[in-house]
């Protein structure tokens, strides 16, 4: 009986350690709209690892993948209304909300995801654009150069010709100059109209080959190097607020850290989703013709003109920011 007790007062003692560590620490919940596979869940996960470690537990993280708390677009309403203390968005979802992130949307062919994410991030930071205020920016980052993944091939740009192809943003825009029909919608939607037969394709990054299994409906992928889709990782602004200052120190610290890791990660998985698919389903790709490429750069240019027109709209000195986002791609693309 007295060995009973002893144990029983143990039991109660460690139950209440666990319960006062529990308390002394802050859990936020973390949404993201794809599945957990995908690029930014993955990083979602590695970020939740390093802020655990690096906060000692203080901040707990826990994640929902696959829009189970949020989807693609009521993220960021979500998170502005607490619904999830931090949101993970795709900014071409919400077609005039972000007139300074729409930037990093227009077509000035990046070459890596890592070049392309960096200078996101730093273009964030100087200029603090007035869309992000009533929010906290904790990363930012960008998908791969985007490309054609189709049912059918798209051996030439005549090709595309009426074709249904999934998009969002800028990249609707040129395809409807060349020929195709861009439906736009985002990301998650894709598989079901894939599946439906609503689209014959979409155009994103290559790691979606694998990380949706594309590849195995998208039998042709072409290479367009269109532009790459911003996403930014957002916190509600009150309970970042009410975070303890060593906490906030350890996010701060991670922003641009975390930026070049999903870079550096989306870079190597793509290449490997490439080869995988080709294993897996023997995939063809088909690369355009330099007068091909020329075309697809002429139709981006009246796009970089409506984008300043929409950036002076919104207070955004167009020219200086556009001229420093060029400056930062030359700089990371060395
Ligand atoms: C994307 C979005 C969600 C999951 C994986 C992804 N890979 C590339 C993208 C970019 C994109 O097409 C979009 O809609 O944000």
């Amino acid at each position: 009986m007295r060995k009973l007790l002893t144990l029983l007062a143990a039991a109660m003692a460690l139950t209440g350690l666990l319960a006062a560590t529990a308390l002394a620490g802050t859990m936020v919940t973390y949404a993201n709209f794809p599945p957990a596979k995908t690029f930014p869940c993955v990083q979602m996960e590695r970020w939740k690892v390093e802020v655990e470690k690096r906060t000692n537990g203080e901040l707990t993280v826990q994640t929902f993948p696959g829009s189970t708390l949020l989807g693609p677009k009521n993220m960021l309403r979500g998170v502005q209304t607490g619904q999830a203390d931090i949101g993970c968005i795709s900014t071409a979802y919400y077609p005039g909300v972000f007139p300074f992130m729409d930037v990093v949307n227009l077509p000035v062919a990046f070459t890596t995801t890592e070049a392309a994410s960096l200078t996101m991030w730093d273009l964030y930071l100087k200029y603090q654009p007035a869309e992000l205020k009533d929010v906290k920016v904790l990363t930012l980052f960008t998908s791969a150069p985007s490309q054609i993944m189709s049912k059918e091939p798209v051996k030439a740009l005549d090709d595309l010709s009426g074709m249904p192809l999934r998009a969002s943003g800028t990249i609707l825009q040129i395809l409807s100059g060349l020929g195709a029909h861009g439906v736009g919608m985002p990301m998650s939607q894709t598989p079901e109209a894939l599946q439906k037969g609503v689209v014959k394709g979409l155009v994103s990054s290559f790691d979606v080959l694998k990380d949706f299994n594309f590849a195995e409906s998208c039998r042709y992928e072409t290479i367009t190097n269109l532009p790459v889709y911003p996403f930014a990782v957002i916190m509600n602004k009150a309970k970042w607020d009410s975070l303890p200052d060593d906490v906030k120190k350890v996010l701060d610290d991670l922003g641009r850290e975390q930026s070049q890791w999903t870079g550096q990660y989306l870079d190597n998985h793509i290449k490997e989703s490439l080869q995988w698919s080709k294993d897996q389903y023997q995939v063809e790709v088909f690369e355009l013709t330099g007068a091909e490429h020329d075309k697809i750069k002429e139709l981006g240019t009246p796009l970089v003109d409506e984008w300043k027109v929409a950036a002076a709209k919104a207070g955004i000195d167009a020219e200086t920011v556009l001229a420093d986002m060029l400056a930062l791609k030359a700089k990371y693309e060395a």
